[in-house]
């Protein structure tokens, strides 16, 4: 979790750790390097040259430095391997960019003209791709088709003119498959020319991306397709993801990219927000629709905007069920309907220490401590105010707030909510007999249908 200290120190700069630059080397050929390796949400970076805008605020991210040289705005990225906390106990061996999985957040203007410096520290070659972005095709970062591969050890510059606002991202064009899975990706956020258009007061984003990473080891498996068991914001799976902080009323956007191979219907409770940006800019506003729920396909980015007037905790998640959910669920078994004390009785005998679980459904994980491997997260968990929220993966926490200064992204503990708006049980309500529902499966008026053998498709 964010915390207070945590955003002054990167408030004064502390927190990125910058190669030792002497006057000599401030204006070198190659910018120096930043680096970060905290996983909390850094505070957002105030734009110090050219015209104002309100930053974005990358969830368990950070914004990459640059430097002006001349009307050239200069960045620096280095593609390396990185280690990357997943959530608390967890963490992964990624490749990524100054030493994050994703990389840090690009932030410019609309016109500017920017110069970025990609060093490959891999094993392998790489290019970079700025997905969305209107540019001279030689600057496209298809390695092979419009450049050279950057090999290791090599520094490769692009150099183009923004010409466009809106939500892009950048990732390597090179040994994708593999690149992609072990967390090569960033965002790219271009502000309008106007300080004034489309400003909202708090501007979140994240990508959305996926691993399969085996409970016990670190490294994620490359080749997988479509069957990965961490599903991630920003490399972070819930509850190792940050709360989006509101003040009671604000403008709120966030911005989503989709870095997965396959689709997120991504849901906020409590507010409908409206679709104002898809990967062609920004939506016209007679036309931005409203929703609960928007589907975000594969390589696609959406920026949704609402005003956060629901005082709360608000759940913000992906809506399909397997994806707010963590490693260890995916071998779990049905035992639903399954008289379990019975069974572990039986089982008990053969193999001793043997641990049944689900006869309530799957809650049981949630609540249980139970026994993990080395690095691993269980596949439900996460504490909240009045118990266990059987969540993880692409989960998190909308918090509204009244009376939160702007700029205030500070943690605000749990909701206290106003007395007799909580649901609640009713007292000495027993709960009614069904007439005629079968107590034995082997007595039900249906077929019972055996088990479906296939794999679980993500
Ligand atoms: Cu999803």
């Amino acid at each position: 979790m964010l915390s207070r200290r945590g955003f002054l120190d990167a408030t004064v700069g502390s927190a990125i750790t910058v190669a030792a630059v002497s006057g000599r080397t401030a204006f070198a050929a190659v910018p120096e390097i930043a680096t970060q390796k905290e996983p909390a949400t850094q505070s957002p970076l105030k734009p110090h040259t050219g015209p104002d805008y309100n930053p974005v605020v990358t969830l368990n991210g950070w914004t990459l430095p640059w430097r002006m040289n001349g009307d050239w705005k200069e960045f620096h990225l280095v593609a390396e391997p990185v280690v990357r906390e997943i959530a608390p106990g967890m963490k992964a061996y990624l490749w990524g960019y100054n030493g994050q999985s994703p990389g840090p957040t690009i932030e410019a203007v609309e016109g500017d003209k920017v110069r970025i410096y990609v060093t490959n520290r891999l094993p392998e070659h790489t290019a970079v791709h700025w997905h969305g972005q209107r540019l001279p095709n030689g600057m496209d970062g298809v390695g092979g088709l419009t450049q050279p591969a950057i090999k290791p050890g090599q520094t490769f510059v692009y150099e183009y003119q923004l010409r466009r606002a809106g939500t892009f991202m950048y990732h390597p064009h090179a040994d994708e498959m593999v690149q992609m899975a072990m967390g090569m990706m960033g965002m790219f956020i271009v502000h309008p020319k106007d300080p004034a258009e489309r400003r909202v007061d708090r501007d979140y984003c994240f990508l959305l991306n996926a691993f399969d990473i085996e409970p016990g080891s670190y490294v994620p498996k490359v080749n997988t397709m479509l069957d990965f068991n961490l599903w991630t914001w920003n490399s972070r799976a819930f509850p190792g993801i940050d709360n989006f902080v509101a003040g009671l009323g604000d403008k709120m956007r966030m911005r989503i990219g989709n870095l997965t191979m396959t689709n997120h219907p991504i849901h906020i409770h409590g507010h409908e927000f409206t679709v104002t940006g898809t990967d062609g800019g920004w939506v016209p506003p007679g036309s931005a629709w409203p929703e609960v729920t928007t589907d975000i396909a594969v390589g696609q980015m959406r920026s949704i905007e609402f005003v956060a007037d629901e005082p709360g905790d608000w759940a913000v998640h992906c809506h399909k069920s397997h994806h707010t959910m963590n490693a260890m669920g995916h071998s779990v078994k049905t035992y639903i309907g399954v008289k379990l004390p019975d069974l572990a009785k039986r089982i008990g005998k053969t193999a001793p220490g043997f641990m049944a679980m689900g006869h309530q459904g799957m809650a049981d994980m949630g609540a249980m401590e139970m026994p993990l491997p080395d690095n691993t997260l269980p596949m439900m968990t996460g504490f909240a105010q009045f118990g266990p929220v059987e969540m993880g993966g692409m989960f998190s926490v909308l918090k509204v707030r009244e009376g939160l200064k702007s700029g205030d992204y500070t943690d605000p503990g749990w909701f206290r909510h106003p007395e007799g708006t909580v649901a609640r049980v009713v007292p000495n309500a027993p709960a009614p007999q069904r007439q005629g529902a079968p107590q034995d499966p082997g007595k039900a008026p249906f077929k019972v249908v055996k088990p479906n053998a296939t794999k679980m498709e993500h």
